[in-house]
């Protein structure tokens, strides 16, 4: 018996992490366990590199993505992979491919080279489905507004929520079995409805 991985992804303000909630709360009541998991995070080690990784200290593009790569591993061996081989569900705010959005494209450290580094931590853990929310940055804007804190890659601004879009898109055409683009435009309820028409229509 084994259960269903499904990821969330998209730029920051998305809607994803809203989202992600609304899929968990639906399969529930479909009767399905399920467990939800973001990233980075989900672990005691997943919690401590997102302090670091989001923290204000400059890092290299490199150990951005080791401390991505590193947090992942551990959520997989600890969560995702427990969960998955007693047949649960698990949905996920981020998995593998913000890394190869935001470190591979957006960096500019390359989608093959990032889903290198992470592949030994993954192992055969991959989702069974990938949706990516798409809104244009600008978009996300407007949304994001009002929140209070802003970590240190939100900080960065609106050109690497471009770069991190075009990789969303890039991702979408490597992996068009796996990957799903949904228009995250409308209210929260018609989001979730094209969310989990994707999840019924591709499982
Ligand atoms: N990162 C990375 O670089 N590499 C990696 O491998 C991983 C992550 C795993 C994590 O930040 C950062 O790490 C992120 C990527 C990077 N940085 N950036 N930029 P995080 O976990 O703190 O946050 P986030 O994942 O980027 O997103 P978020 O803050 O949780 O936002 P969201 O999930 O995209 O959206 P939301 O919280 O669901 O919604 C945002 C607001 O919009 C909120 O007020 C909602 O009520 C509202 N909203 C949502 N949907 C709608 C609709 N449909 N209409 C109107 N308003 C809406």
């Amino acid at each position: 018996m084994t259960g269903t991985f499904i990821s969330l992804e998209g730029v920051d303000g998305s809607g994803k992490s809203t989202q992600a909630v609304m899929l968990a709360d639906a399969l529930r009541d479909r009767g399905h366990d399920v467990v939800h998991v973001r990233e980075p995070g989900g672990t005691p080690l997943g919690e401590a590199v997102r302090e670091v990784v989001l923290g204000p200290d400059a890092m290299t593009p490199w150990a951005e993505a080791f401390l991505f790569a590193a947090a992942r591993a551990q959520l997989v061996a600890d969560v995702i992979a427990p969960a998955v081989e007693a047949g649960t569900w698990v949905v996920a705010d981020r998995f593998l491919d913000s890394s190869l959005a935001y470190q591979g494209e957006a960096r500019g450290l390359g989608i093959d080279r990032v889903a290198a580094v992470n592949a030994p931590g993954i192992g055969h853990f991959m989702p069974d489905l990938t949706v990516i929310l798409d809104l244009p940055p600008g978009a996300a804007v407007d949304r994001r507004a009002g929140r209070g804190s802003v970590d240190r890659i939100e900080g960065e601004g609106e050109a690497l929520q471009e770069s991190v879009a075009e990789g969303y898109r890039e991702v979408a055409r490597l992996y068009p079995d796996r990957v799903h683009l949904v228009s995250a435009d409308g209210t929260l309820d018609e989001v979730h409805a094209r969310v989990m028409a994707t999840v019924v229509g591709s499982l």
